[in-house]
């Protein structure tokens, strides 16, 4: 099976390029990546020998064309991926991820290539942390950021040509990820690696905002499952029951890393900051019989805090850039 994996030098991509690589010997990988700063090319060294790296851009209908032809199964990971970026500056987000989706649903289109689109559970807005209900794929749209915005536009995409042309595609809409190979930008990342520079990690608002944490791995055995047994033309979530706000991630983390548990300070708030997302997989569970294998967070969390300690020369070349960036925009408030 030749399968085309947009955005496999990021995050999530490129961990499902790895655990495909060392899981499934019949498929052959050719990742097709822009590179931009969310990108770090060494996480894929190691398979350098095994893939086919294409640095090129999503939007390039041409490009895209010619890879999507001599694809047997196309997943689509590639975005601008970072809210407080797209607050910044929305330009890229609707770039990448609308005009780029777009571009590929146009060559699969042609070439009647499968499709599987991953999103986002923020494309649900947010929940108030008292509220009894959870995402569900029957929630209603209704999206907060320029970041949720495009991916939720993008899906929107997905289902028309699904209804419209008979596109063979699936989409899945996932909770917040964690895991090795994460960029630094992000929550968990950012705050290892604080307390690992000596620097106090730093907490938006009141810091009592939910996430719904998975580990990275249980995220890419769902879109396997639902690569091999989802139905054409549907969408499903994927989570692992992981609420937790972003108070006690903090206190975890440095506790875990031998630290008071109050080192943190509290910063200006994220405009806009959605306060809760939580995940109903139910169907996910039932039709397609998938199961997290990560269902303790702290254990999870504790791997995470190993890797990226093991693993300096994976981060500390961006990390002032990182803060510095941060620092333009951010104010400590206690
Ligand atoms: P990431 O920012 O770590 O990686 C994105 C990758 O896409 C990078 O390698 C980047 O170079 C590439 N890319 C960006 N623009 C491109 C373009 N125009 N053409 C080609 N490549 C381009 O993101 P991630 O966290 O790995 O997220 C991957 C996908 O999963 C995204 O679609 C995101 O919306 C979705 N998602 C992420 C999470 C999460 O918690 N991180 C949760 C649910 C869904
Ligand atoms: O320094 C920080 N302090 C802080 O309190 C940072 C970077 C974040 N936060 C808060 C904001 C959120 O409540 O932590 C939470 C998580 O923040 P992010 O890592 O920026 O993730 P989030 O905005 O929830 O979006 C993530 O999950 C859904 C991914 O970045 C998206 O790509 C994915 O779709």
């Amino acid at each position: 099976m030749r399968v085309l994996v947009t955005g496999g030098a990021g995050f999530i991509g490129a961990n499902f390029v790895l655990r495909t690589l060392a899981q499934r010997p019949d498929v052959e990988i050719t990742v097709l990546d822009k590179l931009t700063y969310a990108a770090n090319p060494a996480t894929l060294e190691s398979v350098a020998d095994r893939i086919d790296l294409v640095v090129g851009d999503v939007a390039d209908a041409a490009l895209v064309d010619r890879l999507v032809a001599a694809a047997d199964v196309v997943v689509h990971f590639a975005a601008e991926s970072h809210n407080d970026n797209s607050l910044a500056d929305p330009s890229s987000f609707v770039q990448t991820n609308l005009v780029g989706t777009f571009a590929l649903l146009e060559a699969v289109r042609r070439h009647d290539v499968r499709y599987h689109h991953i999103s986002t559970d923020e494309v649900y807005g947010d929940l108030d942390l008292d509220d009894p209900t959870r995402f569900t794929e029957a929630t209603a749209y209704n999206p907060s950021s320029p970041y949720s915005s495009t991916k939720a536009g993008s899906d929107l995409l997905v289902r028309a040509w699904v209804r419209s042309f008979g596109l063979r595609a699936t989409i899945s809409n996932c909770s917040n990820n964690y895991g090795p190979y994460q960029h630094i930008e992000k929550f968990i990342p950012r705050q290892i690696t604080n307390v690992l520079a000596g620097v106090r990690p730093k907490l938006y608002g009141d810091g009592l905002n939910v996430r719904d944490w998975i580990h990275v791995d249980d995220h890419n055995d769902a879109v396997w499952t639902i690569i091999e047994r989802g139905e054409i033309g549907e969408t499903y979530l994927i989570g692992a029951d992981g609420e937790v706000n972003n108070r006690t991630v903090v206190e975890t983390i440095l506790e875990l890393l031998g630290q008071p548990a109050d080192a943190f300070d509290f910063v200006t708030d994220r405009p806009g900051h959605d306060r809760r997302y939580a995940i109903d997989s139910t169907r996910l569970r039932t039709e397609l019989g998938w199961q997290p294998q990560y269902l303790d967070f702290r254990s999870g969390l504790s791997a995470t805090i190993d890797w990226y300690r093991a693993n300096p020369d994976w981060w500390q070349p961006h990390k002032q850039a990182v803060e510095a960036n941060y620092a333009g925009t951010e104010r400590v408030i206690g």
